[in-house]
């Protein structure tokens, strides 16, 4: 397993390959299996709840996930090939953040609850309701599968913003 380097925006190349959209994967085999391990302990080291294969620079329809609190079990989840069956009417307000826009927060609404149908790990077909964090963060994930980021939502204004924080912070570092 080994740690791989997240694309962030502020990298011209990088904002490339998340700008594109990824294509859906044939299967679950070991070699995907390892780009999700990889994905995972990517994730836990940044720190984050989320992932998704094109901020590793593999715009493939793969995404990691771990909402477990500090001090609870990790509760890793896969999603290969996820789709949104349905989303609800009502929406959920929520301050996200994005590993490839560090240290960026802002307000995103939307649908509060989803049903969504993915493989898992082991490559077996799962459709279940999603609601709260979960909901959120699956949506910011599958929006990268998309090539969209959560900036995207925000008003030009404040993207604009977003970026040049981004790009100072990175010529700083
Ligand atoms: O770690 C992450 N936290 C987060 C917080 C609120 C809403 C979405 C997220 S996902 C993010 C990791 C990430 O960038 N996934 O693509
Ligand atoms: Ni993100």
């Amino acid at each position: 397993m080994a740690i791989r380097r997240i694309l962030t925006v502020d990298n011209a190349a990088d904002l490339a390959v998340l700008k594109q959209v990824s294509t859906p994967v044939e299967g679950v085999d070991d070699e995907l299996r390892a780009l999700m391990d990889d994905m995972l302990v990517t994730m836990y080291d940044a720190p984050g709840i989320g992932l998704a294969a094109v901020q590793v620079g593999v715009p493939k329809r793969v995404i990691v996930m771990d909402l477990a609190r500090e001090g609870e079990e990790p509760a890793p989840q896969y999603f290969v090939n996820p789709e949104i069956l349905t989303t609800s009417e009502d929406v959920l307000p929520y301050e996200e953040g994005c590993l490839s826009v560090p240290e960026i927060f802002d307000e995103v609404e939307r649908p509060a609850k989803v049903t969504l149908r993915y493989l898992n790990y082991k490559g077996e077909p799962v459709e279940e309701e999603a609601e709260g964090l979960y909901a959120v963060c699956i949506q910011h994930e599958m929006d990268h599968l998309e090539g969209v980021l959560f900036i995207d939502h925000l008003s030009r204004l404040k993207r604009d913003r977003a970026i040049a924080k981004v790009k100072k912070a990175a010529r700083a570092a």
